[in-house]
Protein backbone atom coordinates (compact mmCIF):
# COMPACT_ATOMS: atom_id res chain seq x y z
CA UNK A 1 0.00 0.00 0.00
CA UNK A 2 2.66 2.76 1.20
CA UNK A 3 4.64 1.58 -2.23
CA UNK A 4 1.78 3.20 -4.57
CA UNK A 5 2.75 6.39 -4.50
CA UNK A 6 6.56 6.39 -4.95
CA UNK A 7 5.84 4.25 -7.88
CA UNK A 8 2.82 6.70 -9.34
CA UNK A 9 5.13 9.29 -9.22
CA UNK A 10 8.17 7.26 -10.92
CA UNK A 11 5.92 6.60 -13.88
CA UNK A 12 5.27 10.00 -14.43
CA UNK A 13 8.59 10.55 -14.68
CA UNK A 14 9.24 7.91 -17.49
CA UNK A 15 6.39 10.02 -19.32
CA UNK A 16 8.25 12.95 -19.02
CA UNK A 17 7.09 16.04 -20.91
CA UNK A 18 9.87 17.66 -23.29
CA UNK A 19 12.70 20.07 -21.89
CA UNK A 20 10.37 22.82 -22.72
CA UNK A 21 7.37 22.05 -20.56
CA UNK A 22 9.52 20.97 -18.29
CA UNK A 23 11.61 24.02 -17.33
CA UNK A 24 8.32 26.01 -17.81
CA UNK A 25 7.17 23.74 -14.87
CA UNK A 26 10.71 24.03 -12.97
CA UNK A 27 10.06 28.12 -13.36
CA UNK A 28 6.50 27.99 -11.99
CA UNK A 29 7.13 25.69 -9.03
CA UNK A 30 10.07 27.79 -8.30
CA UNK A 31 7.74 30.76 -8.64
CA UNK A 32 5.79 29.11 -6.22
CA UNK A 33 8.32 28.68 -3.66
CA UNK A 34 9.76 32.02 -3.97
CA UNK A 35 6.19 33.19 -3.21
CA UNK A 36 5.77 31.43 -0.22
CA UNK A 37 9.24 32.53 1.22
CA UNK A 38 9.30 36.11 0.61
CA UNK A 39 8.34 38.17 3.21
CA UNK A 40 5.21 39.22 2.10
CA UNK A 41 2.28 41.41 3.76
CA UNK A 42 2.28 39.23 7.08
CA UNK A 43 5.60 38.10 7.86
CA UNK A 44 8.73 40.60 7.52
CA UNK A 45 12.03 40.99 9.72
CA UNK A 46 14.90 43.73 10.24
CA UNK A 47 18.21 43.00 11.78
CA UNK A 48 20.58 44.92 13.89
CA UNK A 49 23.74 43.87 14.94
CA UNK A 50 22.85 40.54 16.69
CA UNK A 51 19.13 41.48 17.16
CA UNK A 52 16.69 39.97 14.62
CA UNK A 53 13.06 41.69 14.66
CA UNK A 54 10.80 40.02 13.51
CA UNK A 55 7.38 40.89 12.09
CA UNK A 56 6.33 44.45 13.86
CA UNK A 57 2.99 44.79 13.99
CA UNK A 58 -0.02 46.75 14.90
CA UNK A 59 -3.31 47.42 15.26
CA UNK A 60 -5.63 49.82 13.18
CA UNK A 61 -7.95 51.98 15.76
CA UNK A 62 -11.25 53.21 16.19
CA UNK A 63 -11.43 57.11 15.20
CA UNK A 64 -10.29 59.50 17.94
CA UNK A 65 -8.33 56.66 19.91
CA UNK A 66 -5.31 58.54 21.34
CA UNK A 67 -3.49 54.62 21.85
CA UNK A 68 -2.30 52.33 19.20
CA UNK A 69 -0.29 48.90 20.36
CA UNK A 70 3.19 47.57 19.08
CA UNK A 71 4.40 43.68 19.12
CA UNK A 72 6.95 41.97 17.33
CA UNK A 73 9.35 39.26 18.25
CA UNK A 74 12.76 39.79 18.72
CA UNK A 75 15.53 37.42 18.92
CA UNK A 76 19.06 37.79 20.16
CA UNK A 77 21.65 35.58 18.41
CA UNK A 78 24.21 37.23 20.56
CA UNK A 79 26.36 35.58 23.23
CA UNK A 80 25.66 38.97 25.66
CA UNK A 81 22.25 40.09 26.39
CA UNK A 82 20.67 43.50 24.97
CA UNK A 83 17.79 45.99 26.24
CA UNK A 84 15.28 47.76 24.22
CA UNK A 85 15.53 51.20 25.64
CA UNK A 86 13.27 53.17 23.43
CA UNK A 87 10.94 53.75 20.55
CA UNK A 88 10.07 56.62 18.66
CA UNK A 89 7.65 56.83 15.53
CA UNK A 90 6.09 59.86 13.75
CA UNK A 91 2.63 58.29 14.56
CA UNK A 92 2.33 59.20 17.70
CA UNK A 93 3.81 62.08 20.24
CA UNK A 94 5.56 59.13 22.18
CA UNK A 95 5.87 55.09 22.91
CA UNK A 96 6.14 53.74 25.58
CA UNK A 97 7.06 50.31 26.56
CA UNK A 98 4.42 48.48 28.72
CA UNK A 99 4.42 45.16 30.69
CA UNK A 100 0.61 43.69 31.72
CA UNK A 101 -0.19 42.95 35.66
CA UNK A 102 -2.90 42.12 38.15
CA UNK A 103 -3.64 44.86 40.42
CA UNK A 104 -6.65 44.11 43.11
CA UNK A 105 -7.59 41.58 40.35
CA UNK A 106 -7.71 43.64 37.49
CA UNK A 107 -5.44 43.44 34.66
CA UNK A 108 -3.80 46.35 34.50
CA UNK A 109 -0.70 47.46 32.10
CA UNK A 110 2.44 50.07 33.42
CA UNK A 111 5.08 51.65 31.42
CA UNK A 112 8.74 49.71 32.22
CA UNK A 113 11.15 51.75 33.34
CA UNK A 114 14.85 50.67 32.09
CA UNK A 115 14.24 49.07 29.04
CA UNK A 116 13.68 45.19 28.52
CA UNK A 117 15.93 42.68 28.62
CA UNK A 118 16.67 40.47 25.41
CA UNK A 119 18.95 37.60 26.91
CA UNK A 120 21.54 36.27 25.29
CA UNK A 121 20.72 33.37 22.76
CA UNK A 122 17.00 34.42 23.83
CA UNK A 123 13.37 35.40 22.37
CA UNK A 124 11.13 38.09 23.90
CA UNK A 125 7.79 38.09 22.05
CA UNK A 126 6.02 41.49 22.30
CA UNK A 127 2.50 40.68 22.11
CA UNK A 128 -1.25 41.90 23.19
CA UNK A 129 -1.95 40.60 26.86
CA UNK A 130 2.10 40.57 27.77
CA UNK A 131 4.74 42.99 26.97
CA UNK A 132 4.21 45.21 24.52
CA UNK A 133 4.74 48.90 22.63
CA UNK A 134 2.32 51.71 23.37
CA UNK A 135 2.07 54.49 20.78
CA UNK A 136 0.41 57.42 22.86
CA UNK A 137 -1.02 60.26 21.74
CA UNK A 138 -2.06 59.72 18.33
CA UNK A 139 -1.65 62.06 15.36
CA UNK A 140 -3.30 60.00 13.23
CA UNK A 141 -4.96 56.72 12.92
CA UNK A 142 -2.87 53.78 11.46
CA UNK A 143 -5.16 52.01 8.61
CA UNK A 144 -5.56 48.33 8.05
CA UNK A 145 -3.34 47.35 5.55
CA UNK A 146 -0.72 50.15 5.61
CA UNK A 147 2.64 50.40 7.26
CA UNK A 148 4.06 52.63 9.29
CA UNK A 149 8.01 53.12 10.21
CA UNK A 150 9.46 53.51 13.82
CA UNK A 151 12.92 54.00 15.33
CA UNK A 152 13.70 50.94 17.90
CA UNK A 153 16.90 51.53 20.17
CA UNK A 154 18.99 48.69 21.84
CA UNK A 155 21.43 49.29 24.40
CA UNK A 156 24.24 47.53 22.62
CA UNK A 157 22.96 46.86 18.86
CA UNK A 158 21.95 50.65 18.57
CA UNK A 159 18.91 51.67 16.25
CA UNK A 160 17.23 49.91 13.80
CA UNK A 161 14.43 51.46 11.63
CA UNK A 162 11.33 49.26 11.33
CA UNK A 163 7.90 49.25 9.70
CA UNK A 164 4.91 48.31 11.58
CA UNK A 165 2.23 46.23 9.87
CA UNK A 166 -1.56 47.84 10.69
CA UNK A 167 -3.84 44.68 10.67
CA UNK A 168 -7.48 44.92 11.69
CA UNK A 169 -8.43 45.79 14.62
CA UNK A 170 -10.06 42.56 16.06
CA UNK A 171 -6.63 40.89 15.88
CA UNK A 172 -4.40 39.26 18.50
CA UNK A 173 -1.64 37.94 17.03
CA UNK A 174 -2.52 34.20 18.52
CA UNK A 175 -1.73 35.68 21.78
CA UNK A 176 -3.41 33.65 24.19
CA UNK A 177 -5.17 36.06 26.32
CA UNK A 178 -6.73 37.33 23.41
CA UNK A 179 -7.56 41.06 22.52
CA UNK A 180 -8.21 42.64 26.31
CA UNK A 181 -9.01 45.95 25.93
CA UNK A 182 -7.18 47.73 28.76
CA UNK A 183 -8.35 50.93 30.03
CA UNK A 184 -5.06 53.59 28.35
CA UNK A 185 -7.51 56.50 29.03
CA UNK A 186 -5.42 59.37 31.03
CU1 LIG B 1 -0.21 49.48 27.07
Amino acid sequence: MSNLFPRARACAFRDAPPLGLQRLGLAVFVLLLLLACIPGARAHEFKVGDLEIEHPWSRATPPGAKVAGGYFTVTNKGSAPDRLLSISSDISDKAELHAMGVKDGVMTMRPVSGGLEIPAGGKVALKPGAYHLMFTGLKRQPKQGEKFPATLTFEKAGSVKVEFLVEGMGETGGGEMGDMDMDHAE
